[in-house]
């Protein structure tokens, strides 16, 4: 039984830091447009609009999402990340990994 909390207590701190960020496609656009998370954390795109919109970093991309369908990305490595929407090229967003 200490043996158990002893090991729950060393895995606590790192699972406990990660976070799900949510990023909405709303109006043919990004919003939050640039986002700030931690190495680890996740983001996750939500379509709201009737239409389709995907997620597209060049090396990764979402599938095209209809209303209400999601996706989201793990960011492991520190750095900047651009995407954009392939249907609508204008629409763009920024993650930012510290
Ligand atoms: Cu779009």
């Amino acid at each position: 039984m200490i043996i158990v909390i002893a090991i729950v207590a060393m895995l606590a701190p790192a699972t406990a830091q990660a976070a799900t960020m949510a990023v909405d496609m709303k109006n043919n656009m990004f919003t939050p447009q640039e986002i700030t998370i931690q190495a680890g954390d996740t983001v996750t795109w939500t379509n709201q609009d009737q239409a389709k919109h995907d997620v597209n970093f060049g090396d990764f991309k979402s599938p095209l999402l209809s209303k209400g369908e999601t996706y989201s990305h793990t960011f492991e490595t520190a750095g900047t990340y651009d995407y954009v929407c392939d249907v609508h090229p204008f629409m763009k967003g920024r993650v930012i990994v510290q």
